[in-house]
C-alpha cells in the first residue's frame, strides 16, 4: 500500500504550496509570510507561514466564546457527526496529507500513512465517546422525593498546543477531543509545522465545523503560545511537547487571577527497555531498532535506554550493529527509506552536542552514515555506565545501552525510575516474574512486553505518562474527554413541587 501511494504522494508534493498563519472565522488573516522549507532539503520552499498577533488572538477568542454555547447545546450526538465527517475528509485527502507530512516534517511514507490513520482514528474514537458520554444526563440514585443527575458539559474555549513530531495526529487529536467535549478551540501548532496544521484546520471547516469554533494561531511557542495561555478568555489548555515547556505553561496558568482552569500535559519520556537472558534475540533486535530509530527517534515514546544482562550483551550489541547497517537513511519521500531527517538544524545541533558528550564520557558502539544535505542525524548506539548518565530526554535516533548484572536489577532500574519520567517501558523476557518485577521498579504509563514500545493505537493502547511525562488522561482512551469537560450535578426536591414528574 505504501509503495502504491508513494508515486502519487511524490507527484502531489511537487505541486504543494500551502499557506499558514492565523486562520480566524475560516479566513487566513493577511500578514507578512515567511517561506517554509523542507527538513530533507533546506533549499526547497514548500509553502509560506505568517505569525498570529495579539489582535488575531483576541478576535479568535471573541468569536469562539460567542459560538461555543450553541456547540455545547448541540450535544454529543450532533458533534459526533461533524467529527466523523472530519475523519472521512482526512481519509479522502490521505495522499496529499502524506505528501505534506513528508515535505514539512520529514516523515517517511510509512510513518505518514500511520499518522494520517491515527488522526482519522482520533476523530472517530472521540466521536463515539461524545455520543456515549455527552448525551442524556446520567441519573443517580438518591432519597425518595429527590431526583439526581450528572451531566458533562464543555468548559468553553480550549487552547490546544501541539508538537511538530505528530503535526497531524496529535494536532487533530487534541482538537477532536476538545470539540467532542463541547468546547471551541484555539489551535497553536508547532512553529516547525504550520502548513500541515493549516490543512487540517481547513478540512475541519470543510467537514462542516462552524469556522468560529476552531481558529489556527501559528507562530512561536514563547510568544504566540504565551499570549494564548495568558489570555483571560481561555478555559483550558491541552499541551503536548517538552517537559520544560509544560513547566513554563504551568507557571503562567498559576499566575492568572481568574477561573482555575485545567491543564492537560503530555510531555517527554526517558524510556527504558529491560531484556533478560530468556528473551528471543531476533524479536528484541527488531523491536529495539523500530523503537529507537523509527521516526528518527523523534517520538516521546521512543526507546532511549536498553538494559541488557552482561552475559548476552556482546552478542546482542553485535546483532544490533548489523541491523543498524541495514537501515536506509535519506529522502523521506523515497519508499525504501527507514529513517528520514530530524526536524531542524536546532534539533540536529542538540544531537551533535550529545554525541560529543558520549564520545568523551561514554563509548560509542556504532554509528550509521549521515547523508549529505538536509538536517540529517544518523542512528547512533552508545554504551553508558548507568541510567542516571542521562539527566533528560535526548530527542532523536540515539540508543543508550546499559549492561547490568541480573543480581543488581533493582538498583539499576531504580536509577532510571529516580529520573522521574514515566511514559513507556519495554520488557523482553519469557519469565512472567521478571516482567512483574520490572513493572514494579519502573512506573510507566504504557508498558509493552515482548514488542516494540512505539505506535500506540487509538482505542487499543490509551497513551500517556505520569510524573515528568504528563498529567493524563490518556489520549485515545475511554477517559480522554473528561478533563476537557466540566461536570454538573443537578438535584431536585420533587416533593416541593407536588411531585410533578415533569420537573
Ligand atoms: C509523542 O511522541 O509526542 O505511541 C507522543 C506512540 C505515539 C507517541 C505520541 N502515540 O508512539
Amino acid at each position: 500500500e505504501v509503495r502504491g501511494r508513494a508515486a502519487k504522494a511524490v507527484a502531489l508534493a511537487a505541486g504543494e504550496r500551502e499557506t499558514a498563519g492565523a486562520i480566524v472565522e475560516g479566513r487566513l488573516v493577511p500578514a507578512q509570510a515567511e517561506p517554509v522549507t523542507s527538513p530533507a532539503d533546506r533549499s526547497r520552499v514548500i509553502g509560506y507561514a505568517a505569525t498570529a498577533d495579539a489582535a488575531d488572538i483576541d478576535r479568535a477568542v471573541a468569536v469562539a466564546r460567542k459560538a461555543q454555547p450553541a456547540w455545547d447545546r448541540l450535544g454529543g450526538g450532533g458533534r459526533a457527526m461533524v467529527l466523523r465527517a472530519m475523519g472521512d475528509a482526512l481519509e479522502a485527502e490521505m495522499d496529499a496529507l502524506i505528501a505534506l507530512l513528508s515535505l514539512e516534517a520529514g516523515k517517511t511514507l510509512n510513518d505518514g500513512v500511520a499518522e494520517v490513520r491515527e488522526a482519522i482514528d482520533f476523530c472517530r474514537y472521540y466521536a463515539d465517546l461524545a455520543e456515549r458520554q455527552f448525551g442524556a444526563p446520567t441519573p443517580l440514585p438518591g432519597p425518595v422525593g429527590e431526583t439526581n443527575q450528572l451531566q458533562l458539559a464543555g468548559r468553553g474555549v480550549f487552547a490546544c498546543i501541539s508538537p511538530w513530531n505528530f503535526p497531524l495526529a496529535i494536532f487533530t487529536g487534541q482538537i477532536a477531543a476538545a470539540l467532542a467535549a463541547g468546547n471551541a478551540v484555539l489551535a497553536k501548532p508547532a512553529e516547525q509545522t504550520p502548513l500541515i496544521a493549516a490543512r487540517a484546520v481547513r478540512l475541519f471547516h470543510k467537514a462542516g465545523l462552524e469556522p468560529a469554533l476552531l481558529a489556527l494561531l501559528s507562530g512561536e511557542g514563547a510568544t504566540v503560545g504565551g499570549v494564548i495561555v495568558n489570555h483571560p478568555g481561555i478555559d483550558g489548555v491541552a499541551f503536548t511537547g517538552g517537559t520544560e515547556t509544560a513547566w513554563a505553561i504551568n507557571r503562567r496558568l498559576a499566575a492568572r487571577n481568574g477561573p482555575i482552569i485545567p491543564f492537560i500535559a503530555e510531555t517527554g519520556g526517558l524510556n527504558g527497555m529491560f531484556v533478560d537472558t530468556t528473551a528471543l534475540k531476533e524479536q528484541v533486535v527488531d523491536d529495539v531498532i523500530l523503537s529507537a530509530f523509527g521516526s528518527a527517534g523523534q517520538r516521546c515514546s521512543a526507546l532511549r535506554l536498553l538494559f541488557v544482562p552482561h552475559d548476552s550483551a556482546d552478542e546482542l550489541v553485535a546483532t544490533l550493529k548489523g541491523a543498524m547497517d541495514a537501515l536506509v537513511i535519506g529522502d523521506p519521500a523515497d519508499p525504501s527509506t527507514d529513517v528520514g531527517p530530524v526536524i531542524d538544524a536546532e534539533a540536529k545541533a542538540a544531537l551533535v552536542a550529545h554525541r560529543e558528550r558520549l564520545s568523551r564520557e561514554a563509548t560509542i558502539l556504532h554509528e550509521c552514515v549521515t547523508p549529505e544535505g538536509g538536517d540529517f542525524f544518523a542512528p547512533l548506539m552508545a554504551e553508558i555506565p548507568a541510567a542516571d548518565f542521562l539527566e533528560r530526554e535526548v530527542f532523536g535516533p540515539i540508543l543508550h545501552v546499559v549492561r547490568y548484572d541480573p543480581a543488581d536489577l533493582s538498583k539499576v532500574a531504580g536509577r532510571l525510575a529516580a529520573r522521574g519520567y514515566g511514559l513507556t517501558l519495554g520488557i523482553h523476557s519469557r519469565i512472567e516474574r521478571f516482567a512483574e518485577e520490572v513493572r514494579e521498579l519502573v512506573p510507566a504509563g504504557n508498558v509493552y512486553v515482548n514488542r516494540s514500545i512505539i505506535g500506540a493505537v487509538v482505542g487499543v493502547q490509551p497513551f500517556g505518562g505520569e510524573g515528568l511525562s504528563g498529567t493524563g488522561p490518556k489520549a485515545g482512551g475511554p477517559h480522554a474527554l473528561l478533563r476537557y469537560a466540566t461536570e454538573r450535578a443537578l438535584s431536585v426536591n420533587i416533593t416541593a413541587q407536588g411531585g410533578d414528574p415533569a420537573l
